[in-house]
């Protein structure tokens, strides 16, 4: 995770998602009959329909879009869709940001999730079974990646809390640890060696079932995208975006602090907690600002995004500097890496 030069963008600009345009694609989409995927996005070059759209076929299709809950409004403009489904962090498939063509190729049905550890009870669980049984809502977070860009995105899905519960974690419990899925035929990532494969991120329990933590499993209005971590993907807004691991499919509960994937390749610079802090710098980096995308716009070889201070916790402060009191003596600046 170095901060690269901004792209220059092969692809013709199109449609920019601001908010308008955006809420009025849902009203059409809530209108629109089967096939509404392709209507809602038939005005866009056919390059761009692959990456804003819905995985073909997904089952989960008619679930969305879900009603939004305004406690967490972010203050701030939604990012366009065309920008967060092409402009992402994907290891598995490549360490540029251009990887969205590359990640249609990870087979998403049937997608299993294994529970196990200090539960009551390991099983598995085919996923499109588990989303039916959580409650579905939409959320718009902010979203800070360690590489000092954000985007702010609608993401649909239930708190991580609803799944905790499903899973009936035992008392010894004291974290849990998710891992992305494993498959280095597609994802070609995964065949290079020095990268500890599979991806491993964790939360303690208590961060686990704060009201923020979110599993989502789509984005605005739709199911969520395969390069954005489909069908089941970690939103922990206040901390760091690598925390915010893709493509689950093991959710285990354990007693130990889990060693995650980035904190075993370069244990200085990312570490378990990453909580967003301005006054923290990366060892290579301030963190103070943030070049804030907004659109494709934003990433050209001339743009220039805007920059803007980023704040404690990602400004997630009020629900979540509580579960950080007490620690401070043990990690100090641990905690914000
Ligand atoms: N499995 C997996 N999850 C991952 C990553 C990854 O490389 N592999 N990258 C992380 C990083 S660094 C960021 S910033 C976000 C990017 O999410 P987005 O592409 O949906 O914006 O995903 C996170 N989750
Ligand atoms: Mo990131």
């Amino acid at each position: 995770m170095y901060i690269r030069r901004w792209r220059g963008w092969e692809l013709p600009e199109s449609a920019a998602t601001d908010e308008e345009a955006f809420r009025n694609r849902r009203r059409f989409l809530k209108t629109a009959a089967a096939g509404s995927i392709v209507a809602a996005t038939a005005g866009l070059p056919f390059e761009t329909r692959a990456q804003v759209g819905a995985p073909e076929g997904d089952p989960t299709v008619d679930l969305y879009p879900v009603s939004r809950n305004d406690a967490y409004a972010p203050q701030r403009a939604i990012s366009g869709e065309e920008l967060v489904a092409t402009y992402n962090n994907y290891y598995e498939f490549g360490s540029s940001k251009t990887i969205w063509k590359k990640a249609q190729d990870l087979p998403i049905r049937p997608w299993t999730v294994k529970i196990d550890g200090l539960v009551e009870e390991p099983r598995e669980i085919d996923f499109d079974e588990l989303i039916k049984q959580m409650p579905l809502e939409e959320r718009v977070y902010r979203h800070r990646c360690v590489e000092a860009w954000s985007i702010v995105v609608p993401w649909s899905g239930f708190p991580l809390k609803a799944l905790v519960d499903f899973a009936r974690p035992l008392s010894k419990a004291k974290y849990v640890k998710m891992v992305t899925f494993e498959d280095s035929d597609v994802a070609s990532g995964q065949r290079a060696p020095w990268y500890p494969w599979p991806y491993v991120e964790g939360l303690t329990m208590a961060e686990a079932t704060n009201e923020l933590a979110f599993m989502a499993t789509g984005m605005y209005g739709k199911p969520i995208t395969k390069q954005n971590g489909a069908p089941l993907r970690l939103a922990v807004p206040w901390k760091y975006g690598f925390k915010s691991v893709k493509g689950i499919v093991h959710i285990s509960f354990v007693e130990e602090m889990p060693k995650t994937f980035w904190w075993e390749i370069q244990a200085r610079e990312y570490g378990f907690w990453a909580n967003v802090n301005p006054k923290v710098s990366h060892p290579r980096w301030s963190q103070a600002n943030e070049k804030f995308l907004k659109s494709m716009d934003d990433i050209g070889t001339f743009s220039s995004p805007e920059r803007i201070p980023t704040q404690l916790y990602n400004g997630y402060a009020e629900q979540v500097a509580h579960l950080y009191k007490g620690l401070e003596d043990e990690y100090g600046d641990r905690l914000f890496r």
